[in-house]
């Protein structure tokens, strides 16, 4: 039998390429997000592709939400291998002094207290059975700062360092902890979603080259698929036209092969 990948923030983005190119290869996929018309959809899309797929509508901020979820998966899906902490969001581009409470709220929840959750009713099961596998989606954005990036930088460097510390206290049970921390990723709603549905805004990637969420879905199964003794810990990837997060080279989308 193939191994039990449970994503958070299937619905859409990284989320949403990695189960489909998980279904292709297989897998057995629990997909996970707050919008209960995507998850039909896509558990149709991966049966289409012949995988099987059990899905689960919640809300990661809440930890109610999350254990009543978790609480629900039938005996022959309890056996996560793979935990992919991906949901997670930037909200606004203020400065400090101007940043929003409520963007601050959301993104501290989701980014952190919402892996925080999941990870804590996952990683007992993979404890026990000595197997198992966390991937955190950190960022380019929790290893350097960048203007008016203030808290959205500061849950990824959270990130980070939860991916550390879940390393240093989980290795030991034969539990793998990796992050990947990538660059801009276009075919995903994480623009939209921080500048709040201003699809103008939201135009942040016409002018250059990022990653494809295919891309880090790739990198994904990359590190899934490694032998059981390699753990591949941290990927950061940009695309070529971008050299951090401060450094782009926006001249223009003309390096496409
Ligand atoms: P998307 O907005 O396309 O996807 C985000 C996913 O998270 C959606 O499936 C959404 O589902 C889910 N989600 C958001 N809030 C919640 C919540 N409260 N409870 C449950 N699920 C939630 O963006 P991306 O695919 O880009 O984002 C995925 C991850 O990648 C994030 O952690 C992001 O920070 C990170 N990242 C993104 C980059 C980029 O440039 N796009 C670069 C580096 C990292 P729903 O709305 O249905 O709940
Ligand atoms: C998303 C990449 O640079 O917009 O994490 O923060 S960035």
């Amino acid at each position: 039998m193939k191994p039990i990948v449970l994503i958070t923030g299937a619905t859409s983005g990284i989320g949403r390429a990695t189960a489909h190119l998980l279904a292709e290869s297989g897998y057995r996929l629990i997909v996970t997000g707050r919008r209960q018309d995507r998850l039909d959809l896509l558990k149709k899309e991966i049966n289409d592709l012949g995988a099987d797929c059990l899905t689960l509508c919640f809300d990661v901020r809440s930890y109610e939400s999350c254990a009543n979820a978790v609480a629900s998966i039938p005996p022959e899906w309890e056996e996560i291998d793979v935990l992919l902490n991906n949901a997670g969001k930037a909200k606004g581009f203020d400065p400090i002094h101007q940043g929003k409470l409520e963007h601050w709220e959301e993104m501290i929840d989701t980014n952190l207290k919402g892996l925080l959750y999941m990870s804590r009713l996952i990683t007992p099961g993979m404890v026990e059975r000595r197997r198992g596998h966390v991937i955190n989606i950190a960022s380019t954005a929790g290893k350097e700062v960048y203007p008016n990036g203030n808290v959205y930088c500061a849950t990824k460097f959270g990130v980070d360092a939860l991916t550390q510390g879940m390393r240093i206290d989980l290795h030991k049970y034969n539990i793998r902890v990796s992050q990947i921390a990538p660059g801009h990723v276009e075919e995903t709603e994480f623009a939209v979603v921080r500048f709040d549905g201003d699809v103008q805004r939201a135009k942040i990637y016409e002018d250059f080259n990022p990653l494809t969420s295919r891309d880090v879905a790739e990198t994904i199964h990359f590190i899934i698929t490694r032998p059981p003794h390699v753990n591949i810990q941290d990927v950061l990837m940009m695309g070529t036209q971008q050299a951090s997060s401060n450094f782009i080279d926006r001249s223009g989308r003309n390096l496409v092969d």
